[in-house]
């Protein structure tokens, strides 16, 4: 049994799969996700959250494929890939590989260390830029990433915190497709991390548990923190704030791609860009980093994440 204080009950392993897949279903269609022919790619990080939905897209019978980048992020990368790996491979799956080192030439510790920036700027940055090129070179229709509800309420937490007008009108399910960019869908917006961890459970998904040793102490997970601790004394806290944004607010204030001005493309890569005059922001991204020598994982995280990340994966 799976206790879900937000729900008020507990969910046997059957009805916990039938709450997850109506979620599910009810996102596709309530934000006109994709249709039954769309080709979805779906970006796989080995964590529960994208295996859990890559499963459930291909359970109901969707075209799902899976996309996977190569961070470098030591061993908790090499873990990532082999049990994404393995995922795709007992299932019969598609998997896409784009490895930062080999096809650009450095990994996100020595891009942190050579652009003096935190790390989940510079793999945001790459990971947005591959997953928008991969989705329009492979021909796929949309790109689905796992992102759960509860990563959306600490995303709106965040923005509404420091009332970032800009993000909070671009907050929502769906991204759509324009001047060059692919359309992307989160069809986990309407489910918890804890209810994906049961999903993975109940399912014999194997995925990784610790999660990004660059996270440890972030901004991000510091308003998860928050949401969880009001949740805990006044269940379904979380959900509310969220979805009465999605239901309420976001309406209102919604703006989309076409309501922006149009990107001209980058005279180095060709992906959409804001000058045709300079390399896009990944482009000058790749060129310091690249000429950067490697840098260890273990250099670039603060004195927690470090010991943190030596207590799981051992001094390097
Ligand atoms: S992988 Fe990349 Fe995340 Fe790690 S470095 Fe930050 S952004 S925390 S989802
Ligand atoms: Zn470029």
């Amino acid at each position: 049994m799976v206790d879900l204080p937000r729900h008020n009950a507990n969910f046997c392993a059957t009805h916990l799969q039938q709450l997850c897949v109506r979620q599910v279903q009810r996102a596709i269609s309530d934000f006109s996700m994709f249709d039954d022919s769309a080709r979805i790619l779906v970006a796989v990080s080995g964590g529960k959250d994208s295996l859990a939905l890559w499963d459930m897209l291909v359970e109901l019978g969707y075209r799902a494929d899976g996309l996977y980048i190569g961070l470098g992020i030591g061993e908790y990368s090499e873990e990532s890939h082999r049990i994404t790996s393995a995922f795709a491979t007992e299932r019969g799956l598609t998997l896409h590989t784009v490895d930062l080192r080999d096809e650009h030439g450095f990994d996100i510790p020595t891009a942190a260390r050579a652009t003096r920036r935190v790390p989940c700027s510079a793999c945001g940055l790459s990971k947005r830029h591959i997953f928008d090129r991969e989705t329009t070179r492979l021909g796929y229709d949309v790109l689905a990433t796992g992102h759960n509800l509860d990563d959306e309420a600490a995303v709106l937490l965040g923005n509404t915190i420091r009332w970032d007008v800009d993000y909070l009108t671009r907050q929502y399910p769906v991204l759509e497709a324009g001047h060059g960019f692919p359309r992307k869908v989160k069809p986990l917006a309407r489910l918890t991390e804890r209810e994906m961890a049961a999903w993975c459970v109940i399912r014999g998904i194997d995925y990784v548990v610790e999660e990004c040793p660059m996270a440890i102490g972030n901004r991000h997970s510091g308003y998860k923190e928050t949401l969880n601790e009001m949740d805990e004394r006044s269940p379904g806290t979380k959900a509310s704030f969220y979805l009465g944004f999605l239901d309420r607010m976001a309406p209102l204030i919604r703006s989309t791609p076409a309501s922006q001005g149009a990107p001209e493309a980058c005279p180095s890569c060709g992906a959409p860009s804001s000058s045709s005059e300079t390399p896009c922001a990944f482009c000058r991204l790749e060129s310091t980093a690249s000429a950067h020598e490697p840098v260890p994982v273990r250099m670039v995280l603060n004195r927690t994440a470090r010991r943190a990340f030596d207590a799981q994966w051992g001094e390097e």
